[in-house]
């Protein structure tokens, strides 16, 4: 599905960016400096790190023909359980987390594991923008511009092992900084997981910023999975932790609902969450719905992956 390719000198941000970004850019811009003067603020992304940028993030062909959500919408529209299960709650409670210093353990199957700092884990790779299209089990989307890197790079790297058939994530746990994790929401840590293949594809990759800027908090600073043909929750968010392993890891959503929520959880308009249609969709910002795509749209990359398999009934 590879679209037209411009060099990335070549692209103007004006041509990539459409204008009601700016716009809304604008408006963040006006209400954090209302802010900071003092007044309040529902709509303030609040763990945005005052829009710290990126610099040398390549340009890519990936979603170039996509209308991207807002930036407001983005960073104050979150599923974050961490920071509370309203979609409010990671915009409002995100503010005090600390995503730096950050360091990643890496485990398990692997010839090199070890402790790794979030500059180490990172620099070694070339910062890439994907603008991806995130659709959350909810029935809702979004299309977001996101920075990262290739998972399959940074796996590498660790050599795993042949036995290791799957990858592990963990979140961080830290109750003081993240006020949901002081309730039994979820099964803190939240964890989630993927097939070795699923991690290696190529669209899979580690976020670490989004609109050019560093990761902002409610989205998962500073680091998380972006797996653009499966559902939200598989994109776990404030990683600390990968491991390598040779059976199928657990995943929390998986776990708090078995019938609902499988390990797989590749986007499937031809199967019904039990308690709601995933036929449609609702893209946020816009008024209608749209049709769901198989595998949220990127079947040609990945439709293969799970040649044979009962996509229905067994391995949803
Ligand atoms: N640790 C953690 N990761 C998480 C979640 C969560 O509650 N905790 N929510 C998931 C869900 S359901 C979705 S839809 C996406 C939302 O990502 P966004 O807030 O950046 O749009 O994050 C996923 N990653
Ligand atoms: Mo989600």
């Amino acid at each position: 599905m590879l679209i037209r390719f411009a060099k990335p000198s070549d692209v103007k941000p004006s041509e990539i960016t459409p204008r009601s970004v700016y716009l809304d850019r604008r408006a963040f811009l006006r209400t954090a400096a209302v802010a900071g003067a003092g007044a309040m603020l529902p709509l303030i992304p609040g763990g945005a790190q005052a829009g710290e940028k990126l610099s040398d993030v390549a340009k890519t062909p990936y979603g170039q023909d996509e209308t991207l959500t807002s930036m407001m919408s983005v960073t104050s529209y979150n599923n974050f359980y961490e920071f509370g299960p309203d979609k409010r709650d990671p915009s409002r409670h995100a503010g005090d987390f600390k995503p730096k210093p950050w360091s990643v353990k890496v485990d398990g199957l692997c010839a090199k594991p070890g402790e790794v700092a979030f500059d180490d884990l990172i620099s070694p790779h070339k910062l890439e923008e994907r603008i991806y299209r995130l659709r959350c089990v909810e029935a809702w989307s979004m299309v977001i511009p996101w920075v990262g890197i290739p998972l399959g790079d940074v796996i590498k790297r660790f050599e795993p092992l042949g036995d290791a058939k799957f990858v592990a994530f963990e979140t961080v746990m830290r109750p003081d900084e993240m006020i949901g994790q002081q309730r039994p929401l979820l099964n803190w840590p939240y964890v989630e997981g993927l097939r070795m293949d699923e991690a290696m594809n190529p669209l899979t990759i580690l976020g670490i910023g989004m609109y050019g800027e560093v990761m902002p908090n409610q989205n998962g600073a500073p680091v998380r999975l972006v797996v653009p043909w499966k559902y939200g929750f598989k994109s776990i968010k404030s990683i600390v932790r990968i491991s390598f392993v040779a059976d199928q890891p657990r995943a929390t959503w998986n776990e708090q609902a078995p019938h609902e929520y499988g390990f797989y959880s590749n986007v499937n308009p031809d199967r019904d969450h039990p308690r709601w249609s995933q036929r449609r969709e609702r893209r946020i910002g816009e008024l209608l719905k749209r049709d769901t795509l198989p595998f949220n749209g990127y079947a040609e990359e990945v439709a293969q992956l799970y040649a044979g398999m009962d996509l229905i009934n067994k391995d949803f």
